[in-house]
């Protein structure tokens, strides 16, 4: 197979549905959680509340993809541990992806089942990270996902509160006894929490570095690089390589996922920066122009938006290229049918 340009965008034809499948399975997921936690009101109602905003879902799709992809991979040579009876995979079920039934590609299994864990728990963790940033002390938003922030519908002490809780929630998901959930797979759990401890921590450090900046004058290009693989980075990072863990990743292909990681957590944050000043408050859902109102460093006011957009876009390549390289060494991989590059795609496409 010859390798395609990594200028090249890969057509994304299945990747709607494979969104809206990833909803659907996180739906219940989230709903089966709650049940388990029995958490008291009004606690529970605003975790619920955040919990089904209308986010873009970006980390579990990440997990999902990463998780698809990496399956994808393990059908064919380089296999290097133990576990390629148990991933053993029905190419069939690959090919599925163009009809994007998620269980029918990702096959009801303990590494599909602690996939379904890892997806909640990045979404989890990212929405704690959203409910506190959203409050007075931090952010001071009124809006957040098209609908008012947890603090303005139930006060402080409660935001704060399902912040916390969720967070916790983040790693207990990934071990808990729930009924619709398989027995979770210990040696998989511990590699988890291995991947996603240090970087829960990264993005709260990164969160601290990002408020120090906004006292200080302009910042080089290279601290707010510094800030945002913190901030936004690590649990990008975390979710590829969690998806990648599920699926019983070679250390090569967890290189390559963390490569692609790294380029795409920071093409994210760009765009974040871009999609502030290009974009209005009714299409992204919470306020545009957020970073002007608390003299943010960005992108945009380090370089402009015509640089941010092409620094993106050099960003999103680099991603796409590390992937690339790694399906080109496992050669009966179809880089239009991989999960991963359309999920590439799509956040290079968004709109908010
Ligand atoms: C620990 C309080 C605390 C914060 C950690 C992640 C973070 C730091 C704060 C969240 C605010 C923010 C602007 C983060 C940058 C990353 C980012 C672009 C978040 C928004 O993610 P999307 O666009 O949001 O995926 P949705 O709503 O679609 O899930």
């Amino acid at each position: 197979m010859s390798v395609s340009p990594a200028s090249r965008f890969v057509p994304f034809t299945h990747f709607e549905p494979f969104h809206t499948a990833v909803r659907g399975v996180l739906s219940q997921d989230i709903d089966a959680l709650f049940a388990y936690a029995r958490l008291p009101e009004p606690l529970a109602e605003a975790c619920r509340y955040v919990m089904t905003g209308q986010g873009k879902l970006v980390r579990p799709l990440l997990v999902a993809s990463a998780f698809a992809t990496v399956r994808t991979m393990s059908t064919i040579k380089g296999r290097e541990d133990e576990t390629l009876d148990t991933l053993a995979i029905n190419e069939q079920k690959i090919k599925t992806l163009a009809t994007s039934d998620l269980e029918a590609l990702l096959d009801s299994d303990v590494h599909y089942d602690m996939c379904r864990r890892a997806m909640l728990a990045v979404e989890l963790l990212h929405t704690y990270s959203l409910v506190h940033d959203d409050l007075p002390s931090m952010d001071d938003d009124a809006l957040r996902r098209g609908q008012p922030t947890a603090h303005i519908v139930f006060g402080e002490a409660a935001a704060l509160l399902a912040g916390d809780v969720l967070q916790t929630l983040a790693f207990e998901v990934l071990t808990a006894e729930i009924p619709t959930f398989a027995p979770f797979d210990a040696d998989i759990a511990s590699k988890l929490l291995a991947i996603f401890a240090p970087r829960a921590r990264r993005m709260v450090a990164g969160q601290m570095l990002d408020l120090n900046a906004e006292a200080s004058a302009r910042i080089t290009c290279e601290a707010l690089e510094a800030i945002h693989r913190d901030k936004t980075g690590a649990l990008i990072e975390a979710a590829m390589l969690m998806g990648g863990i599920c699926a019983g990743a070679t250390a090569q292909a967890r290189m390559a996922l963390q490569d692609c990681a790294q380029h795409i957590g920071l093409a994210f944050q760009v765009q974040d920066d871009i999609l502030d000043v290009t974009t209005s408050t009714d299409e992204l859902g919470k306020p545009a122009g957020s970073d002007e109102k608390l003299d943010k460093s960005t992108y945009v006011k380090l370089m402009g938006v015509d640089a941010a957009k092409a620094y993106a876009q050099s960003l999103f390549n680099e991603g796409r290229a590390a992937i690339s390289r790694e399906l080109d060494a496992n050669e009966n991989t179809s880089e239009n049918e991989d999960a991963l590059l359309s999920l590439i795609e799509w956040l290079w496409a968004r709109k908010k």
